[in-house]
């Protein structure tokens, strides 16, 4: 089902951001062009950060964190498009989508709020405020995979160009939200510092139910034990793929056109292994060998 959420949008094909550097990170021209609004953004104390590099679960955890912060209503999870529901803090567009911030200003309190920015570019406030914050890490090379075939369908990204291009400009952190590597371990040694609670994609996927329990816990939510089942169930690739209010399907075609390649595309670890050649497969591990062999930030191996 698609439903017309944005009808003003829906012959619209959007041109697609150019990428400018704030602070050395890429990032599409719209957001460093209202850089000063997002970087004056007062947090509250009681406001949830999910955080993560793009294509690493983020929208996996918004549903997650709603259901929670529902009881597991499904009816009331289903009140608005999962990027109303928990905004994108630095989104904007050069067309008349509500930005970020806007939207953000509007909820009641306690607010949930989605990043993909680096910890350096995090508004100010919400660490002066003491808020919690929930990261999400996906191993790399899923990332890259899932943030190509992103960039083939969004136009709120630039265009991918061809897979070779796309896998070396990840490598070199060139693309939109900068270095891979920088980002992960941004947020790792952050985790000591601030309320964080640090998850991985692949242990989401190994045991929904141990995951969404220490998210819970960090919410200071008490579930029954059928409202977690009925968490796990909603919050499970299969449902959400075809639930509309999370499936990004709300947007017009000439924003993100789900018929190249579907925003819920497989919500596996290791299709990596469908896309890297033998040759970039030991380019890659050799590289990621250079920039996180000293970092205590160990992923699942997915070899
Ligand atoms: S975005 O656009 O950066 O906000 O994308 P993000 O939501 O962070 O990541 C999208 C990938 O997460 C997968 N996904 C899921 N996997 C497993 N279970 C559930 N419920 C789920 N929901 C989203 C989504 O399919 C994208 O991964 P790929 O590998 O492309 O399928």
């Amino acid at each position: 089902m698609e439903l017309d959420y944005h009808p003003e949008l829906r012959d619209l094909t959007i041109r697609r951001p150019q990428l400018k550097l704030l602070e050395d990170v890429p990032l599409p021209d719209w957001v460093v062009d209202n850089w000063e609004t997002v970087k004056n953004f007062q947090a509250k104390p009681d406001d949830l950060l999910i955080a993560t590099y793009p294509k690493s679960g983020s929208t996996w955890m918004q549903e997650i964190v709603d259901l929670i912060s529902q009881n597991g209503d499904v009816e009331m999870c289903k009140r608005a498009p999962v990027y109303y529901r928990v905004p994108i803090l630095e989104f904007f567009s050069d067309n008349n989508l509500p930005t970020g911030i806007e939207l953000i200003e509007k909820m009641a309190s306690p607010r949930m709020i989605k990043t993909h920015l680096p910890i350096q570019l995090v508004p100010k406030s919400f660490w002066e405020q003491d808020c919690k914050a929930i990261i999400v890490a996906r191993n790399a090379k899923d990332s890259l995979v899932s943030y190509f075939h992103f960039h083939r369908t969004c136009h709120l990204v630039p265009e991918p160009g061809a897979w070779r291009e796309f896998f070396q400009r990840f490598m070199n952190g060139k693309v939109n939200r900068g270095s891979w590597y920088d980002h992960v371990k941004g947020w790792w040694e952050a985790k000591d510092k601030h309320r964080i609670l640090f998850l991985f994609y692949e242990d989401i996927k190994e045991n929904p139910r141990r995951e969404i329990l220490k998210v819970a816990e960090f919410m200071e939510k008490v579930l029954e034990e059928d409202v977690i089942e009925k968490i796990v169930h909603l919050s499970s690739f299969k449902v959400m793929k075809d639930n509309p209010m999370a499936n990004y399907t709300t947007l017009p075609t000439g924003i993100m056109n789900q018929n190249i390649s579907r925003f819920m595309r497989k919500g596996e670890v290791g299709d990596w292994k469908n896309h890297f050649t033998v040759a970039q497969n030991e380019d890659f591990d050799e590289h990621y060998e250079r920039q996180m062999g000293h970092s205590s930030l160990k992923f699942r191996n997915v070899l």
